[in-house]
């Protein structure tokens, strides 16, 4: 794999040593806060330039099984912030912020009617408070304000999951698009009572920003650009926390095999930039609309909008073989920022619906 030779690259190019903090611009945050807790934020997520962990990308297949009961119980989660030091793409380092270590955070699954005991740590060693606001729930802050915990410190909430459909998490301290652009974002899905049709596979992804001071591809430690985040210009755009981190350039692509049906779980954590969520060679055969499980679903969609704050689900089959990519086809995010993952189906081709070669 490409990645394994990585710490060897960068101590290459000399990344660890001493540098300057990032220029303060003088925007405000839409929150407020003041201009010295904005620094300090800033100036925490800036110190660390050596590499704390191997890979902030969420294996894309840990996934949760289906909920197989017809009684609601009580559910117990546990979810921590890391603040880590990792590569966006080989010889780029950044300082993520994230829960339990990856990008997206962890899958939360229930069942309508569900009690979801949450315990959030926030360990010792981190620079920054930070709090989980669910948007499954009903409650203020959707938990912000009762999870909202220092470093060194673990809190607890307690909620019912009383209407189903797929839902973002999310950081939502002060600086809350910082932290969600660091990486501070994930997935609970509340399943209908009745649970959801049966499928060969589920993948769960995340699309997101990163606002940094260097472009997309300058080798070296991209520290996190205040100024080019309320002008909404990222470096990077990345599903699953790192450039092309599922494809057969990063960790691997997903695989599936001709005939099989899959689920995808994709939330946007922005925190600005809607997708244009695109599986390039195939169609979203069923959509659950904005991750809606009570709607009607749409049928055969080429191309969907995500929106920040948003899980979108939908369904695919393979009935040919080939390489499925999955893209937001605002596609200079493709081209140049790093945004797709791929689906590689293997199988027998069926020349009747795709034939590459009618002559032969
Ligand atoms: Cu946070």
């Amino acid at each position: 794999m490409p990645r394994t030779n990585r710490r060897t690259v960068l101590q290459g190019i000399g990344v660890g040593g001493a540098a300057a903090l990032a220029g303060c611009s003088s925007q405000s945050a839409p929150q407020a806060t003041s201009e010295t807790a904005r620094k300090t934020t800033e100036q925490a997520m800036n110190q660390s330039k050596e590499i704390t962990a191997d890979r902030v990308a969420a294996d894309p297949t840990d996934v949760p099984d289906p909920i197989d009961r017809d009684e609601p119980r009580e559910v117990d989660v546990t979810l921590r912030a890391e603040e880590v030091t990792a590569e966006v793409e080989d010889g780029v380092t950044f300082n993520y912020m994230t829960f339990n270590g990856r990008v997206p955070g962890p899958m939360v699954r229930v069942r309508r009617g569900d009690t979801v005991n949450l315990t959030f740590e926030n360990p010792d060693g981190n620079d920054l408070p930070h709090n989980v606001d669910f948007h499954a729930c009903y409650g203020p802050g959707g938990g912000a304000e009762a999870t909202t915990v220092a470093p060194g410190n673990t809190e607890q909430l307690s909620f019912k999951a009383t209407y189903p459909g797929a839902f973002i998490y999310h950081c939502a301290v002060p600086n809350m698009d910082m932290h969600i652009s660091a990486g501070m974002f994930g997935t609970i899905v509340v399943e209908p009572e009745e649970g959801l049709p049966e499928v060969d596979h589920e993948f769960y992804l995340g699309q997101h920003e990163l606002y940094t001071d260097k472009r997309a591809g300058e080798t070296g430690h991209h520290q996190f650009d205040m100024k080019a985040m309320p002008r909404e210009e990222p470096s990077y755009v990345v599903m699953n926390g790192e450039k092309y981190a599922l494809t057969p350039d990063g960790y691997g692509p997903m695989t599936v095999e001709t005939g099989d049906t899959a689920r995808v779980y994709f939330v946007t954590g922005g925190p600005n930039l809607t997708s244009s969520f695109h599986p390039i060679g195939n169609v979203w055969k069923e959509l659950y609309p904005r991750g809606s499980f009570e709607s009607a679903t749409q049928k055969h969609v080429e191309t969907t909008p995500v929106a920040p704050g948003t899980t979108t689900v939908a369904t695919m089959e393979f009935p040919v073989p080939g390489a499925v990519k999955l893209v937001d086809h605002a596609l200079s995010r493709v081209a140049r920022k790093g945004c797709m993952a791929v689906i590689a189906a293997e199988g027998e081709e069926d020349p009747e619906i795709f034939d590459p070669e009618p002559d032969a």
